[in-house]
């Protein structure tokens, strides 16, 4: 890819507004277009526009930074060297896009010496901080015991105390930039059988995590994120929603369960695991990402779009039956290892508004009385009809409301942000960024 060198800021409005000037007459026409379709179908295109202008979507901080796989990571040019600069990423991709109004930070990787320097720097692009992810799965340098063999759950009380702290120091840092949740997830398994006590293993790690739990904030949440393998290859301690659940249920109110797509065996069916923890009230968070073998952390509906609309079609499902009910915390979890990140969370981003679009068209008193009567055809088939419905100018058409950009990638590769970043950033060695 050829960068183009020019000055431009991606985050001023005037600029947005120029991209956009040669694209709105067809915006508009094609919005009036689908808006007379969807008359005919009893849909207000508007309420629909609305409903996805409102949409966010967190970006994680370390999604800015090129990712890597455990072979090779590959930097790219002008990368995020702080979590000053990730945010400054962060801004460009919420200015361009208006669907991304909150980061999501991991700590240690973002540690920094002034939380409120931050927390200025992100309310000045108009970002918020949602759930902070804790990190034991990893060593940092100058760390007194070892990971190696576990955290939450190692078999050394000294070591479970050294990761309970960790989680309690994040709390107090989430509290001081108005995060409102801990996100928990651990590398600790076996793997080899033998290696573990699989039932002790869990009731160290409930014992763990309910002093984390006990420290949280009475408005506060702890997600509680499954993984099915890797790091551990055997036996993973927090393995499957059904483990999450029970972990959730048995430490109180305020845990929940974290759904990353990337983390379920091959073929099981994840919409059906957001019903069943959505009817025990405890879906607290969704980690959106798209992959064909195992948590390959690609690009949200790059792989499966499909996938990603049955998921919402459960949470709009959820969302119109109680709509008092708070919705669950929606982030991108991503690796981006061969494009650039800023690139990939924008279009992210959009295919999770997209998805979201999608199941509001559904039409669910239809829908209904095809369930009801065993239409098992027309009942698919008005899935399919919500689902191979181009909302592309419903999206359009929020951004452009919001302040965004009708094509968010175009007006970032005009920018020419990245080659200012090149210059601005030069690569330095002890880089945090992306997972390697
Ligand atoms: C894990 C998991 C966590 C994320 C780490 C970096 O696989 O998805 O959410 O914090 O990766
Ligand atoms: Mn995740
Ligand atoms: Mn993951």
């Amino acid at each position: 890819m050829t960068l183009t060198i020019s000055q431009a800021n991606p985050r001023d409005a005037q600029f947005i507004a120029a991209q956009n000037l040669p694209l709105r007459d067809a915006l508009d026409s094609d919005y009036h277009a689908l808006g007379q379709a969807l008359e005919r179908r009893g849909v207000a295109i508007d309420q629909v526009t609305k409903a996805v202008a409102g949409f966010s979507v967190a970006i994680p901080s370390w999604g800015v930074g090129t990712g890597g796989t455990r072979f090779a990571r590959f930097p790219g040019l002008g990368e995020p060297r702080n979590v000053f600069e990730k945010l400054d990423d962060c801004a460009v991709i919420q200015a361009l896009t208006c669907a991304t109004r909150s980061v999501s930070l991991h700590l240690p990787w973002d540690k920094t010496a002034d939380l409120s320097a931050l927390r200025e720097r992100a309310a000045l692009a108009g970002l918020e901080f949602d759930a902070v992810n804790s990190n034991t799965f990893q060593d940092q340098s100058g760390q007194p015991l070892s990971y190696k063999f576990g955290s939450l759950t190692h078999t050394d009380a000294a070591v479970r105390a050294q990761a309970i702290a960790h989680n309690l120091d994040c709390i107090q840092i989430g509290v001081k930039l108005g995060s409102k949740a801990l996100t928990l997830w651990i590398g600790d398994g076996a793997n080899f059988p033998g290696q573990h006590n699989l039932v002790a293993a869990f009731e160290r790690y409930l014992d763990s995590a309910s002093q984390i739990y006990a420290g949280l904030p009475a408005d506060w949440h702890l997600l509680i994120e499954h993984k099915m393998y890797e790091p551990a290859f055997y036996a993973t301690v927090i393995q499957d929603w059904g483990t999450s659940l029970l972990a959730a249920t048995t430490l109180g109110p305020k845990a929940r369960c974290l759904v990353d797509l990337g983390h379920h065996a091959p073929n099981v069916n994840i919409e059906l695991i957001v019903a069943r923890l959505i009817h025990a009230g405890r879906l607290g968070g969704f980690h959106f990402n798209d992959s064909k073998y195992g948590d390959d952390d690609l690009d949200a509906g790059s792989i499966d779009p499909h996938r990603l609309f049955l998921v919402f079609n459960e949470l709009v499902d959820a969302e119109q039956r109680k709509p008092t009910a708070p919705p669950p915390a929606y982030m991108l979890d991503q690796s981006h290892n061969v494009t650039d990140p800023i690139e990939s969370l924008m279009r992210s981003s959009i295919e999770v508004v997209r998805a979201y679009a999608q199941a509001l068209l559904v039409d669910r008193a239809v829908l209904g009385g095809y369930q009801h009567s065993n239409d098992a055809l027309m009942a698919s088939q008005t899935l399919k009809r919500a689902f191979t419905t181009d909302v592309g100018p419903i999206l359009a058409k929020a951004r452009q409301l919001n302040g965004g950009a009708i094509d968010p990638i175009a007006a970032y590769r005009t920018s020419g942000y990245r080659a200012q970043c090149a210059v601005q950033r030069p690569a330095s060695k002890t880089s945090s960024s992306g997972i390697v």
